[in-house]
């Protein structure tokens, strides 16, 4: 048995358009949920009914400038090594406003030069289709994807991409972490790819499964018409996984854990089956919803299965049941405890390395298709020492101990996965608080939180860390 990972296993690194682009309103971009979208905890994502208003900042509108510095940072990542590079289109860029039928030459041009460089060096662009945003016109005048129309917006957004980028992106993603908004607790869905702002007093669980319903279907379409314009080209779904183990071995515990899975995780099953869960049809017959899901639907569902799951892992969770609670209803934000066997980082993210293995294993088991980790990393404050140097061994520990696990569960589990993409390549702005402070990268870049800076870039010690990995294909950690 081979003690390494497959030759053809893909390294590189992940990020998207929003956080890192900048140039949000030149060559006729038009404005994304995104740009609306301001610093800190709520209110940074409760913005998005505001629009934008003088005077508030949005770390967005410049992000690291990477519209115009994308040559120099692909270097970068050809330095270390990379093999792939996750980004995603700005869904802006391509139809301003989302609702126009002619797409915009100038977007388009961006990405054809984006994914020419990368591909200069050999580097694959890994493509997301929509990554946490949307045209902000579309959440004005259509309610996002409350709209069943908001399918066929999306439709013709991914149709575009596809025909014109399918000889230079082979692996697609249609919508990153869809089922974030399994967690409807927050005002505004977690995060943007629905578009949706909860009034006070709707059913929200009601209305995420309707918007979640038509993200899969548009999903499903998009799958189908890509596999019709290329049949070479490997379209996957993007789920956000962190494991939810069970607080203790209370029977009512596991029981609410397996709930909890199911709930989080439903959106695979539809991705994958093309088929709705019985368990959560028997729900929405208990709770009284009902939902617009037609029997072309069903069929699209079915006929539109993605070819691999992409995910991100970043931490596991823990829950306990709630007394008297039959139905084991999950609800994240009473249900979840601290895990005391784990240490978390200063967001209060639970650090498991071998929640990667437990869950590679998990989603294998569940699915038998391959497996993509398009996310995965450490976010930290970091320290520009006196020497100038950012010596980030955290987050080298972080990614070393992941990267471990990711091993055992290829080399000793048998798990088919295509590659490893960890999270923010190059520090760029977070999606959930819009601090660029929350550090992800290899690559520091001088800017702080209120938006100051000189956006220098400079390597971290993790830098030559991955370089390393990747020209060993993992044995040198
Ligand atoms: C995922 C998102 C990314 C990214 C990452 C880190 O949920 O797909 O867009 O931002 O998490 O999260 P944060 O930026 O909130 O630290």
């Amino acid at each position: 048995m081979s003690n390494s990972l497959p030759n053809h296993f893909l390294w590189g690194g992940a990020v998207a358009a929003h956080q890192l682009e900048g140039a949000w309103d030149i060559d006729g971009k038009g404005i994304s949920v995104a740009d609306v979208m301001t610093v800190g905890g709520p209110d940074h994502y409760r913005s998005i009914t505001k629009g934008i208003i003088a005077g508030e900042y949005y770390p967005n509108h410049e992000g690291i400038d990477f519209y115009h510095r994308y040559k120099a940072d692909i270097a970068l990542f050809a330095e270390m090594g990379f093999t792939c590079f996750r980004t995603s289109i700005a869904w802006t860029r391509i139809f301003p406003k989302g609702d126009e039928t002619e797409p915009n030459e100038a977007g388009l041009q961006f990405y054809d030069d984006l994914f020419d460089e990368c591909l200069k060096y050999g580097i694959e662009p890994i493509v997301t289709l929509s990554h946490f945003e949307m045209p902000y016109a579309l959440v004005e005048n259509y309610g996002g994807f409350r709209n069943r129309q908001t399918i066929d917006f999306f439709e013709r957004f991914a149709t575009a991409c596809l025909t014109h980028f399918h000889t230079k992106v082979k692996h697609w993603m249609t919508f990153n972490e869809i089922n974030n908004q399994a967690n409807f607790n927050e005002d505004f869905a977690p995060f943007t790819n629905s578009g949706i702002y909860y009034e006070p007093g709707e059913n929200r669980e009601e209305i995420m499964y309707q918007a979640a319903h038509y993200e899969l279907v548009a999903s499903a379409k998009v799958v189908k018409i890509g596999h019709e314009i290329n049949p070479d080209l490997e379209i996957g779904c993007m789920i956000a996984m962190g494991p939810i183990y069970p607080q203790t071995c209370h029977p009512k515990d596991i029981i609410m854990a397996q709930k909890a899975m199911e709930h989080r995780y439903y959106f695979a099953d539809v991705h994958v089956h093309g088929t709705y869960p019985e368990w959560l049809k028997k729900e929405w017959t208990r709770k009284g919803y009902q939902l617009d899901i037609t029997e072309d639907d069903l069929t699209i569902l079915e006929t539109g299965t993605v070819d691999y799951i992409g995910l991100s892992y970043y931490m596991s969770f823990a829950i306990r049941h709630t007394p008297g609670s039959e139905n084991f209803d999950y609800d994240e934000s009473t249900q979840l405890v601290r895990n005391e066997y784990v240490k978390a980082s200063d967001w209060g993210w639970q650090i498991d390395p071998e929640g990667l293995r437990y869950t590679l294993n998990w989603l294998t088991d569940m699915y038998h298709l391959p497996l993509f980790i398009v996310e995965n990393g450490f976010g930290a404050y970091d320290q520009v020492d006196a020497d100038g140097l950012v010596h980030d061994t955290y987050r080298i520990d972080y990614l070393k101990a992941h990267i471990v696990e990711m091993k055992k569960a290829v080399i000793e589990d048998g798990v088919d996965l295509i590659g490893y993409t960890p999270w923010g390549c190059i520090d760029l702005v977070s999606a959930g608080t819009g601090e660029m402070e929350k550090r992800y990268g290899f690559i520091y870049v001088d800017k702080d939180n209120a938006g100051n800076g000189s956006l220098e870039r400079s390597k971290k010690d993790s830098f030559y860390w991955y370089q390393n990995v990747i020209s060993s294909n993992g044995d040198a950690l």
